[in-house]
């Protein structure tokens, strides 16, 4: 957009964020809202690394999306609009982007440079060849700058509500020149207070070099019709603003100039005094605070006694420009609303809403991770093992000694019990097929159900029930044949009274030492004396005795309540254990077969039987045999 050489920002200035700088960004969006602009600042993000692609921001409460480019030449062929870049590269890019930036002279105009550090040599390099090529630079070390109503340079003016509060969402008729953010947001906001506002402001930077000083702002200031009256804060250290008395002495700054050095307590150390700003150091009498605030009034600038008086000379210096007509005082437009985002709003405590979700386990947003409120470092303090955690998490309670050893048994005897099982089958016939460890995994425990491994719930339940309603183990047995209804927990394909399985053995020796009491285990035995004398193989399993003892134990250790008790079989907390422990033997199962560099399985031919209907069709229902035999006879 074409504007007047002392007007680099307007309403319609579009500019590019070098950096991948989405915070600022939206900052300056967020300003161009208030401003009621009617398009973004922001036309283009330039970040080399990550290819090109957008990325979202709010415009107002709604979405836009800004693109991000890789290179300079593509940003500036698709939006030859932008004369602006806000340089967010590092003190060590810093030099390279800016002189790639100055490239583009013909098109992009002012260049604000928000890195600190830069090396002197190197901004002396900015510095010249910007001159050569008639480049507006801003900074190095600079917050940048802001036109209230116009443009805003990144992070200038800092939060939203300090912005409205100095109502920089509109302009008035003070402009300003200092050195940095936070000289420039105490100006933002006394200039507020004592005049109709600010029309322009600058942080120039505060290194020994900056690319544009005072004077060039100023003068801009002088020429721009708009602005009414100049401000300038410097301080300790340099002669620039000996510049500025120059033009104030000659004629070419005829405005009134309200202007203050900050440092004058330097005098006070009896040593040379190096500010924060690399530039705030007096090198000779010339350069302290009080010989350039002396300098200043001699030259007719108004200078207040000391930077406390700064509000009583603006007010001053703004009354007589209004009573003079030079300023005429607007009305006060609406103060725009400020769209707060969500995060912020719910940080001060502004709004709420329903979560989603719930959670009553774990918590990660703090600086420790917590398990039911046991910080992680605690955990291994108190070396409560994986018995322990799991009744963290599974439980929401520490669980006794002797019940977190019970799970750990439990997780390490169910971890596997061969290649032959079902379960395991699936796990090496996946991995065999090439399959990655989760997949294979998952079709291992997608096995687990109510015939192999996943009886526990379904144990537990039945001779839970049968149990506390006062059945006899024989009239649970012949109430459960009666409806046709197999006892989950009983019988397995290879384990039988003569060849008992030592899994069994092992979980009931420990309940039998370390449980309180055991009835519901004692009652699955006695059931077990029934089914064995009619088949050897139908034994108290590893399902059903693990089931038994954890009904026992949770029933007994006094953590529970009945009530819990029976949730935690009815939610399916039991057959956990056995998906636990046995994705222990699944994982060994699959690296076992990728180790072995085992190929595909296919199955062999003569261990299926090929029954087709299309051969024998009389023969292979045995519904239709019947029918056969029925209709002859
Ligand atoms: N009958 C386990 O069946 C098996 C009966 C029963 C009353 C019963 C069967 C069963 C309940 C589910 C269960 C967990 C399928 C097992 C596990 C983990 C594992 C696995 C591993 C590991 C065995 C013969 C006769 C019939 C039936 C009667 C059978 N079960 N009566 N209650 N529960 N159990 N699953 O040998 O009159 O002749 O018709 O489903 O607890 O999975 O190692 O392999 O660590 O990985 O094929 O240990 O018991 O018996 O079906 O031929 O039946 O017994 O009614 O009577 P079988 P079937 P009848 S542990």
């Amino acid at each position: 957009a074409k504007h007047e050489w002392f007007a680099p920002f307007t309403n319609k200035t579009r500019a590019f964020v070098y950096g991948m700088q989405p915070r600022a960004v939206q900052g300056m969006l967020d300003f161009d809202f208030m401003c009621e602009r009617e398009t973004p600042s922001v036309a283009a993000m330039v970040y080399p690394f990550g290819g090109s692609h957008v990325q979202k921001f709010y415009w107002g409460t709604k979405e836009t999306l800004i693109p991000v480019f890789t290179s300079l030449k593509e940003a500036t062929e698709k939006f030859p609009e932008v004369d602006t870049v806000v340089n967010f590269a590092s003190c060590r890019s810093v030099y390279e982007s800016t002189r790639e930036l100055m490239e583009y002279s013909n098109q992009i105009k002012t260049i604000a440079i928000i890195a600190e550090g830069v090396p002197e040599r190197r901004a002396r390099q900015i510095l010249h060849e910007a001159k050569a090529k008639d480049v507006l630079i801003i900074g190095p070390a600079t917050v940048g700058g802001i036109k209230p109503g116009c443009f805003k340079i990144g992070n200038t003016g800092g939060m939203m509500d300090n912005i409205v509060t100095s109502k920089l969402y509109r302009p008035g008729s003070v402009a300003y020149v200092s050195k940095s953010g936070g000289m420039s947001n105490e100006l933002n906001n006394i200039i507020s207070r004592t005049t109709d506002g600010v029309y322009e402001g600058v942080a120039i930077g505060g290194d020994r070099y900056p690319g544009s000083t005072f004077i060039d702002h100023l003068l801009r200031y002088e020429n721009d019709p708009k602005c009414k009256m100049l401000v300038l804060l410097g301080e300790v250290g340099g002669v620039e603003e000996y510049r500025v008395i120059e033009a104030v002495r000659n004629g070419t700054i005829k405005k009134p100039v309200v202007a203050w050095c900050i440092g004058t307590c330097a005098k006070m150390f009896t040593t040379d005094v190096q500010f924060g700003h690399a530039g705030a150091l007096a090198n000779s009498d010339l350069e302290t605070a009080d010989a350039k605030n002396q300098a200043m009034r001699a030259a007719g600038i108004i200078v207040p006694e000391t930077f406390e008086k700064m509000p009583s000379a603006l007010v001053q210096t703004y009354e007589q420009l209004v009573k003079a007509g030079t300023i005429v005082p607007m009305p006060e437009p609406e103060v725009p609303k400020i769209p707060i985002d969500y995060a912020w709003a719910q940080e001060l405590g502004l709004v709420r809403k329903p979560a989603n979700f719930v959670s009553t386990i774990t918590d990660d947003r703090g600086q420790e991770l917590l398990y039911a409120g046991m910080r992680i470092s605690e955990v291994f303090k108190e070396n409560i093992g994986i018995g322990g955690v799991l009744s963290l998490l599974w439980f929401k309670r520490r669980l006794p000694d002797y019940a977190c050893r019970f799970i750990e048994m439990v997780l390490m005897l169910t971890a596997d019990h061969g290649p032959a099982v079902s379960g395991a089958m699936n796990t090496i016939i996946t991995a065999r097929a090439g399959k990655d460890l989760i997949s294979s995994l998952v079709t291992g425990l997608l096995t687990i159900g109510e015939r192999f491994g996943g009886a526990l719930d379904g144990a537990a339940t039945t001779f839970t029930n049968a149990y506390d309603s006062g059945l006899t183990p024989r009239e649970f047995v012949n109430q459960q044949r009666k409806a046709n209804k197999l006892i989950p927990g009983i019988g397995h394909k290879i384990k039988s009274r003569n060849n008992p399985d030592l899994r069994v053995e092992i979980v009931k020796e420990f309940a039998k030492k370390n449980f309180e009491s055991t009835p519901l285990l004692n009652y699955a035995l006695a059931t077990e004396e029934i089914t064995t004398s009619k088949k050897d193989n139908l034994i108290l399993n590893v399902d059903g005795c693990i089931a038994v003892c954890f009904v026992d134990l949770l029933r007994e250790c006094g953590a529970f309540t009945r009530e819990e008790v029976d949730e935690y079989m009815k939610i399916g907390a039991l057959n956990g254990l056995f998906v636990l422990g046995r994705s222990c033997g699944f994982i060994g199962h699959y690296l076992d077969q990728k180790r072995l560099k085992q190929g595909l399985y296919r199955h062999p031919w003569d261990d299926i039987s090929y029954l087709l209907p299309s051969m024998n069709p009389e023969t292979l229902d045995p519904r239709r045999v019947n029918v056969r035999v029925n209709v002859s006879a």
